[in-house]
């Protein structure tokens, strides 16, 4: 999945969908653009796990950091999460 913001500041991507596997993990990488001059970007990744529609439950913040650079990581998806029928 490859999202591009803009320029219009924060932008909703819960829309788009990608699939992951209970027990596996997945690489990412972010990357900031900037018009001029570079500043400190603030990134977050969340998962539903427990699928009660919000982010506010232990572990669904996968990933937290500030660059003025790409970022690369790995997030590991727990074993106990069950699959979305
Ligand atoms: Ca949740
Ligand atoms: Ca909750």
């Amino acid at each position: 999945m490859t999202n591009s913001s803009g320029d219009a500041g924060y932008t909703d991507f819960t829309s788009n969908v990608v699939n992951v596997t209970a027990g596996g993990s997945t690489n990412f990488t972010l990357t900031p653009g900037f018009a001029s001059s570079t500043y400190n970007e603030y990134w977050a990744i969340y998962a539903d796990l427990n699928q009660d529609s919000d982010f506010d439950d232990a572990g669904e913040q996968l990933y937290s950091g500030a660059s003025s650079s790409s970022v690369s990581g790995n997030i590991s998806i727990p074993s106990s999460v069950v699959a979305q029928t």
